[in-house]
């Protein structure tokens, strides 16, 4: 079985960065260990938050590891609650990288044409630099436009060569595959498009679900690197990801009980696994 560390945040309430990468990751069926970076009482986009830094705990973690010879089939980041922490992280990629294990970043920090309210404009910079040790980043279009300087559209208000010249300056940054997330051509359909150093390029749409729900972000990274660890090709894991939230929506909208701060992917997990199964195929 492949093992993976994700580095992130525990939010303990709203189904958001390690409490969704663990539970999806270990159901497709791949080894996830964790390195918390920080402990928040819940997400950021809740009026208020109690937030405990763990950068003094990344060091001595990676230190063991080292120590008992652990390594990784693959290092997925998520959000990085401070600039610190960006440079630690890059760290960590020179320390447990091997030349085979996949390095996928997912630099959360912004959406909507706005930072998080935990960060200020000093942190795509930092976050630019964990992107450029990447082998794949996953960003959406706000954070691609931070990270790159480009001016951020909105839907509707941009066409295919503004999305092919925000790949390839995300490229610039140095990763090799950029995947932008949240893109929408027409009304009614969204997706995702990417492109990679040779210059291959790939997109996929959905319908567009009209509802929103917080983490689902972090569900399409954590399934598209769940997918890729299994072995799919880099478009089938981004096509399974997609599928994958879409019914996450879908069942948090019929859900009565449904809550405003995250999407209910729980009941969506056999589907993610028996779906990941047959296109293995
Ligand atoms: O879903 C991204 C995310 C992760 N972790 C924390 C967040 C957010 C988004 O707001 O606040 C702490």
């Amino acid at each position: 079985m492949k093992r993976i560390v994700t580095v992130q945040d525990i939010s303990c309430i709203g189904r958001c960065s390690i409490t969704v990468a663990l539970p999806v990751i270990s159901a497709m069926g791949v080894e996830c260990g964790i390195l918390p970076t920080a402990v928040l009482s819940n997400h950021t986009m809740f009026r208020s938050f109690t937030c405990k830094d763990l950068s003094d705990q990344i060091e001595p973690i990676a230190d063991t590891w080292e120590k008992e010879g652990i390594t990784f089939d693959g290092i997925y980041t998520g959000y990085l609650a401070s600039r610190e922490q960006c440079g630690q992280t890059a760290d960590f990629f020179d320390r447990f990288r091997t030349g085979e294990n996949l390095i996928l970043v997912d630099p959360a920090m912004a959406d909507n044409g706005q930072l998080y309210p935990a960060f200020d404009e000093s942190f795509p910079s930092a976050m630019a630099k964990v992107c450029a040790k990447a082998d794949v980043i996953l960003p959406n279009i706000t954070e691609a436009c931070l990270l790159t300087g480009m001016p951020y559209r909105q839907e509707g208000k941009y066409d295919e060569t503004y999305i092919h010249e925000l790949l390839q300056r995300l490229l610039e940054l140095g990763c090799r595959t950029a995947v932008l997330t949240g893109v929408s051509f027409e009304p009614g359909r969204l997706g995702v498009a990417s492109l990679d150093r040779d210059g291959n390029e790939f997109s996929y749409f959905t319908k567009k679900c009209p509802q929103s729900y917080h983490g689902t972000g972090d569900l399409y990274s954590s399934a598209a690197f769940g997918g890729l660890m299994r072995g799919l090709e880099l478009g089938d894991a981004l096509a399974l990801a997609a599928d994958f939230v879409v019914m996450c929506i879908e069942a948090t909208a019929d859900a009565s009980d449904a809550r405003w701060y995250a999407a209910e992917f729980e009941s969506q997990i056999p589907w993610l696994c028996r779906e990941l199964e047959e296109r293995m195929k």
